[in-house]
């Protein structure tokens, strides 16, 4: 069997449930070989009333450098710290892309939710950001970030079907990636709309009172673990839905606190059919 292999950008938190430590363990749950690439470490998420930080834009360079014998079947980036961060990143892309054009580029743009930007985006950053997306083969915003990198004003999360297709295309044109837009409300439901050749699809999960952090790393780990074994982008994001709501039973019965993130162990195992 062969297993793909995929470089995930992301920073350590060591606790709460997010970013590395949950693109490791879903990805090898899925079957997937997840090669970290440390953006920072923290003790906790910054969710959390204290945490511990420790930038390490300085080792990023070098840390790739060192890859460059290496082959990905997939670049896989979520959240990024700093500019000079955001353009190793392109430097990384840039490279593995022209090395095997079969690379896939999934970029989770995380950069601010409910309206806002998060307090860490530099406007140096944002203009970064939006130079890294032309890099995507695969895009993942939440409502937040797709409007922001569409210069689009923001008009909530119940925007479907008009904005919300034309915010898809308007994303899509100006980056050339396949968009899934996160997030849409629709009454009862949440909406993660796929536009990929010109066609959209809806994938429908029932809406969830309660926002757990990291539930976005999840989604994107899933989606880009079902695209590198060779799903196509709906169906992936049908199953990141699935995954998700099932996760997230778990976690409402535990009474886990929402900064501790989605309880996914009990369901882990279940990424290997899914
Ligand atoms: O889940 C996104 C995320 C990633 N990394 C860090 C975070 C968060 C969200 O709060 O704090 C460090």
């Amino acid at each position: 069997m062969r297993i793909p292999r995929v470089a995930c950008i992301n920073d350590l938190s060591g606790y709460g449930r997010c970013s590395l430590t949950t693109a490791i363990s879903v990805l090898s749950a899925a079957g997937v070989q997840a090669c970290p690439v440390p953006t920072a470490v923290l003790s906790k998420h910054t969710g959390f009333d204290s945490y511990y930080f420790k930038d390490l834009t300085d080792s990023l360079e070098p840390y790739m450098n060192d890859w460059k014998q290496l082959e990905f079947d997939g670049i896989y980036s979520g959240f990024l710290g700093s500019a000079e961060q955001i353009e190793a990143v392109e430097g990384f892309i840039d490279f593995h892309k022209k090395k095997n054009s079969h690379t896939s580029i999934i970029i989770d743009p995380v950069m601010g939710d409910a309206g806002r930007l998060y307090a860490t985006y530099t406007p140096q950053m944002q203009k970064e950001m939006k130079r890294l997306v032309k890099s995507a083969d695969i895009l993942t915003p939440n409502i937040t970030e797709a409007c922001f990198l569409t210069d689009t004003l923001y008009l909530g999360e119940e925007i479907y079907p008009q904005k919300a297709t034309e915010l898809v295309k308007r994303l899509s044109e100006k980056t050339q990636a396949k968009i899934v837009l996160t997030g849409i409300v629709k009454h009862d439901k949440i909406l993660n709309m796929t536009y990929s050749d010109g066609d959209i699809q809806l994938s429908e999960v029932l809406r969830e009172k309660n926002i757990y952090s990291g539930t976005g790393d999840i989604f994107s780990s899933v989606v880009c673990a079902f695209i590198l074994k060779g799903k196509p982008l709906h169906k992936a994001v049908d199953i990141a839905g699935r995954f998700i709501s099932e996760a997230i039973e778990k976690t409402a019965v535990s009474n886990t606190p929402l900064t501790e993130g989605v309880v996914f162990e009990p369901v882990l195992h279940k990424l290997w059919n899914m």
